[in-house]
């Protein structure tokens, strides 16, 4: 099925007609823009002339970084939708405010953040946003703990598991992250002067990984993920907020090993983290960044032993939390590496690395590889965030 796309003309009378939208903004004084900039979506903000404002996202019938010849079911709006439920309820605080999902125009709507800036962006110009990676491991922690074993009754589960496929968007997850970079695709692309480093990724052990790293994708159903938790997936305010961080667009959610949300997070670090290696930014910013991945983790781990008390079977016992946080980190080490690699060899990169001038770019997707790798290939050795921040630095020249 495929449902009338909005358009800049047609968001008014749309919200016009919703009663539950027409109560946040007048809609017979809106002026409406489109501002989408991901790779699949449309994105309207819809403002009313004393000032208050609301966003709409439509799935479009096909990829919009590629063009209608990649279909691409409208159905990725229902997954958004759920995650959003799944956050009200367990997570209020770090998601935009949400108004809900309009199943027949494959609609969603939510509060209007065009006063913040999207996370990559704000790391692009080298600013510290603090709290906002604390905000990170919290979120994952509450929605993973609510929506697994830990926090729901087993028929519960078991229904919210059958309810939450995402075909298609999983299906370019299992592509675009594990198995492209590895093999030759038309997707991929690399200067010339990465060539070298790019074929090395084939030899060795590295793509047995990834294809161990794709079998856990696919198969371990714990819990509700965000499942494309980048730094364009986050909003931090640009200035002071009650709020560090909100986290938005959720389409590729599905039940996934919790270790995917937070390795994608720590992946996008590494790619900031490169970009200011070479581009010389000041010693405070780059030392901020390479704590990232331990404050995400040690919100996450800490926000998670918090809930543990409140699981709904005690027969989990401790030793089952301390496994489940042992993996986890581990998963998340190695997801955290493919996740980099991918923005660097495959289709839809990353405007960290993409934006640099030639020879800064070489520089940084080089040092992107090499210590993704040393990340997926070392994850089993590296137990801490101090010590992968170690492995981190070694692999950037720090
Ligand atoms: C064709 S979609 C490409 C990528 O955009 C999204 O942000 C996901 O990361 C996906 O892999
Ligand atoms: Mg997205």
């Amino acid at each position: 099925m495929t449902v009338p796309v909005l358009t800049v003309a047609t968001v008014p009378e749309y919200i016009a007609a919703r009663p539950h939208l027409a109560a946040q903004v007048d809609p017979s004084t809106l002026s409406v823009i489109e501002v989408g900039d991901g790779n699949l979506n449309l994105v309207f903000i819809a403002r009313d002339a004393s000032g208050r404002s609301i966003t709409l996202k439509q799935s479009l019938p096909y990829v919009r970084l590629v063009g209608e010849s990649w279909p691409l079911s409208q159905d990725r709006i229902l997954a958004e939708g759920r995650g959003y439920d799944a956050a009200v309820a367990h997570s209020p605080d770090t998601i935009p405010a949400y108004f809900g999902l309009d199943v027949e125009s494959r609609t969603i709507a939510m509060e209007d953040l065009s006063g913040w800036t999207v996370w990559r962006r704000a790391l692009n110009e080298g600013r510290i946003s603090p709290g906002a990676a604390a905000v990170i491991g919290r979120h994952v922690a509450r929605v993973a703990f609510g929506t697994s074993a830990f926090g729901l009754e087993s028929d519960a589960l078991i229904a919210a598991r059958a309810g939450a496929a995402n075909p298609d968007l999983c299906k370019i997850t299992e592509d675009l992250v594990f198995t492209h970079p590895y093999v030759d695709h038309d997707g991929n692309s690399w200067v010339p002067e990465l060539e070298d480093a790019v074929l090395a990724l084939r030899e060795g052990e590295l793509t047995d990984h990834a294809a161990a790293l794709k079998y856990t994708f696919m198969t371990r159903s714990e819990a509700l993920l965000h499942g494309d938790l980048h730094t364009g997936s986050v909003f931090v305010p640009n200035g002071p907020s009650e709020s560090p961080a909100k986290i938005f667009d959720l389409e590729f959610g599905f039940y996934g090993p919790v270790g995917f949300d937070l390795g994608a997070f720590f992946g996008n670090t590494l790619l900031a983290q490169a970009r200011s290696v070479v581009l010389e930014r000041p010693a405070e910013f780059q030392g901020w960044l390479a704590g990232l991945v331990g404050e995400t983790w040690s919100s996450f781990e800490s926000e998670f032993r918090r809930l543990w008390p409140s699981r709904v079977d005690p027969f989990f016992s401790d030793a089952v939390l301390e496994e489940w946080l042992r993996s986890t980190w581990q998963d998340a080490v190695g997801f955290g590496g493919l996740k980099a690699i991918r923005r660097i060899v495959g289709l839809a990169k990353a405007s960290d690395i993409q934006s640099l001038d030639p020879s800064q770019h070489v520089a940084a997707a080089t040092a992107v590889l090499h210590t993704a790798r040393a990340w997926v290939e070392g994850r089993e050795l590296v137990a801490t965030p101090a010590q992968l921040a170690e492995r981190t630095a070694a692999g950037l020249g720090l």
